[in-house]
């Protein structure tokens, strides 16, 4: 499907089931009902917090056990990218992606999809290519991949690490720029017409400090996209820190000029190295960052334990080897229950007490139609079922679905869940959407457990 309009409008309704004589909106926790895992702390502004998953690690229960508890996002840190998917030239091969991709799912999670197009982590047999073939590969590769996932992805990294470091500001030369200036575009156009309902991210490293050249690269980049109509929707900050790169100054205003542009900002790969009382103030000021910046959608840490970490040795994650919490762990789930803005994206009400669902819609609209993507979260409660009522405007007509059966294609529709996301922990989410002809303006849906 080719989008018509040049702007995409995202428009985000929240409702909730309200019960007879309860009603009180809860944007924060305070300490005396502080959330006690990052997802669910996050979930109480409306974010999410997510972890980078290697797929030959589902096996390991002490891993799969914090992934369950603590995540509501996951990474493929390797699986879903270009070597790992299309290993010879238009064969296919999901086995490894879908392993995580389905664990998460099972598990009421999200998935940010990682990466589309990179001058890195090729097959051997796009190494080689250059010119118009190429581009045309890489284009069946976009489409091809986010055609599998259509529905599945939170929000695909459409290209990832594009530009030089250094003070140039500047593209990466690769094999992908030599095609034309253009390929980024046309990569991000190609993933909209496959997938419309996944955000659409522009993912790069060293692109944290405001005043770095490659910074303002990429800003231009995004900017210019939204004055002209190029399907972005996202900036991923990776936010990979050590003692050379430390975490900037200024990091909290990156992430708001950028917001400023109209695209939402997610911290992507978070990873810090060092320990104690100086790794832990740092995950705060990171994490801090995003909650004051209300297009700040959620974190992602880049592994579980330190020893999960492509880096390692420099202990740069929120659990150490043994799968023990670290100093770092507790400032981050401090600086979440400590709240923050709350994004425009989604609003945490829970008029229905403590227990209950609420749904939120996020929608991309064109001229004359729109993917609407439905959240469901579940309240302090776990649930094991979910009704979702929203009302179309008139002419308005439903064309597909995915995750949900519905009651009809106009009008009110009833929407339930389906086998496999009936069921949703505390505090976590699942998602279903839908495709629409016409317009999605005003749907406020509500949410109604069983
Ligand atoms: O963590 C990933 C590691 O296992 C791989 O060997 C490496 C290969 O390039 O990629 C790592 O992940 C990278 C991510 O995909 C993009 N940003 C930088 C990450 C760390 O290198």
């Amino acid at each position: 499907m080719k989008l018509t309009s040049t702007s995409v409008l995202r428009i985000a309704l929240v409702s909730t089931l309200v019960a007879a004589g309860t009603g009180a909106a809860v944007l924060a926790a305070t300490s005396a009902n502080a959330a006690t895992t990052l997802a669910a702390s996050a979930a109480q502004t409306g974010r999410y917090f997510g972890t980078a998953v290697a797929a030959h690690k589902l096996s390991d229960s002490t891993y799969v056990n914090i992934l369950n508890r603590e995540f509501d996002m996951v990474t493929a840190e390797n699986e879903m990218k270009m070597d790992a998917t299309e290993p010879n030239q238009g064969q296919f091969s999901y086995g490894n992606a879908d392993r995580i991709v389905n664990q998460a799912r099972a598990q009421g999670k999200r998935v940010r999809g990682h990466a589309l197009a990179w001058h890195s982590q090729q097959p051997p047999w796009m190494q080689r290519m250059e010119g118009s073939g190429l581009r045309q590969a890489m284009l069946n590769h976009v489409t091809q991949v986010a055609t599998y996932y259509r529905g599945k992805i939170y929000a695909w990294d459409v290209v990832n690490e594009a530009f030089a470091d250094g003070s140039s500001g500047a593209r990466r030369d690769s094999n992908l720029q030599r095609t034309g200036n253009d390929w980024i575009e046309a990569a991000f156009r190609a993933a909209r017409a496959a997938d419309p309902g996944a955000k659409l991210c522009y993912n790069d490293y060293n692109t944290d400090d405001w005043s770095h050249a490659k910074t303002q690269g990429v800003y231009r980049m995004v900017q210019d996209f939204k004055s002209r109509g190029v399907p972005i929707d996202c900036v991923g900050l990776q936010s990979h820190f050590n003692s050379a790169s430390p975490v900037p100054g200024n990091y909290q205003t990156t992430l708001q000029r950028f917001a400023d542009l109209g695209v939402e900002v997610q911290i992507t790969e978070l990873d810090i190295e060092g320990s104690g009382q100086t790794q832990a103030e740092n995950f705060r000021r990171v994490t801090q960052a995003c909650l004051a910046v209300a297009r700040c959608a959620g974190i992602t840490v880049w592994g579980i334990r330190d020893s999960d970490s492509w880096r390692a040795s420099g202990t740069p994650l929120l659990f150490d080897s043994g799968g023990n919490k670290k100093a770092a762990y507790n400032a981050v789930l401090e600086a979440l229950n400590a709240g923050g803005t709350t994004p425009p994206t989604t609003t945490t009400t829970t008029p229905g007490g403590p227990t209950g669902c609420t749904a939120a819609a996020s929608v991309n609209s064109w001229n004359g139609g729109f993917v609407a993507t439905v959240k469901v979260t579940a309240g302090s409660s776990a649930i094991s079922g979910w009704r979702v009522t929203l009302t179309l405007p008139p002419g308005t007509t439903v064309v597909g679905a995915w995750n949900a059966e519905r009651s009809g294609d106009s009008g009110t529709v009833d929407w339930t869940n389906v086998g496999h996301n009936g069921s949703v922990a505390a505090g976590q989410s699942t998602e279903f959407g839908f495709q629409g002809s016409g317009t999605a303006e005003g749907i406020t849906p509500s949410c109604a457990t069983g």
